[in-house]
């Protein structure tokens, strides 16, 4: 029978060798990675590299080096959700937008909605976390003409127009058409125009954004209006910019490229 100092030395050894253990644990443990800092806490898209050609067509090469999303989008009063895919990337000079989504067809003309299927984009210039700040960054892409709209926030709570009605310049291109079963919609613009009903963005830069689609059915009629990341004017998600080359010319050579 052991003796109680036996005993006792045995439980301190058994101590020290769970204490060992456990320091070693917190020695070889991997470092936390580090929280990001955000105004907000919402999808955030990039930094990533690339151009694409600005033709209604969102090619699955040309957007290869995007950061991309899959998301539905809601209608605040209960239109059928619609589900889309936002494409994002940079070049040195130009900030590229690309979006496909599930409409059940492609209109471009309607009633209450004289531009067809549109997608608005508001901007949070500043990243302040809210959106609907005078002078902010809005731009518009419709299935109907002129295609692509350069915007500005000109009246609250969230009247836009066009950058020309307030004395600003048309900066960017954009182009829609129907692609099989989805909408597709691409457009380009500037990071930095110089334009003041601009957003003037720099490499590490963050931009709030929120998408709305306003969606005209075929006989003209409104069919309602869906958000990402959410309808409120805090529902912003983010694009980080690259630090890219000033390159701008997207080239598609799939004779050459493919065995
Ligand atoms: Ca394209
Ligand atoms: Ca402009
Ligand atoms: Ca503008
Ligand atoms: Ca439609």
């Amino acid at each position: 029978m052991d003796s109680p100092t036996r005993s006792s030395t045995s439980v301190w050894a058994l101590i020290a060798i769970v204490l060992a253990s456990a320091a070693l644990m917190v020695v070889s443990s991997p470092k936390s990675p580090p929280i990001p800092v955000s105004a907000h806490s919402g999808p955030v898209f990039g930094p990533a590299c690339g151009a694409a050609t600005i033709d209604g067509v969102v090619n699955p090469d040309e957007w290869s080096s995007a950061s991309s999303q899959t998301f539905v989008m809601h209608s605040p009063v209960g239109a059928a959700p619609l589900t889309a895919t936002l494409y994002v990337m940079n070049s040195g000079y130009y900030l590229y937008l690309g979006i496909t989504i599930n409409d059940d067809e492609f209109t471009s003309q309607g009633q209450f909605l004289p531009l067809g299927d549109a997608f608005r984009i508001d901007f949070d210039n500043d990243h302040s976390g809210s959106l609907f700040a005078l002078g902010d960054d809005v731009l518009n892409i419709s299935a109907g003409f002129p295609q692509f709209g350069d915007w500005y926030l000109y009246a609250l709570p969230a009247a836009a127009q066009s950058d020309v009605l307030g004395g600003g310049t048309l900066d960017g291109i954009g182009a829609a058409r129907r692609v099989g079963d989805l909408n597709h919609f691409e457009l380009r613009h500037p990071l930095c125009s110089g334009d003041s009903l601009d957003f003037c963005l720099h490499p590490t830069d963050t931009v709030g954004f929120r998408l709305e689609y306003l969606d005209a059915e075929a006989n003209g009629s409104n069919g309602g209006n869906r958000f990402f990341p959410g309808s409120g004017s805090t529902s912003v998600a983010d694009i980080v910019i690259g630090q890219c080359s000033a390159r701008d010319l997207f080239i598609y050579l799939p004779l050459l490229m493919k065995k």
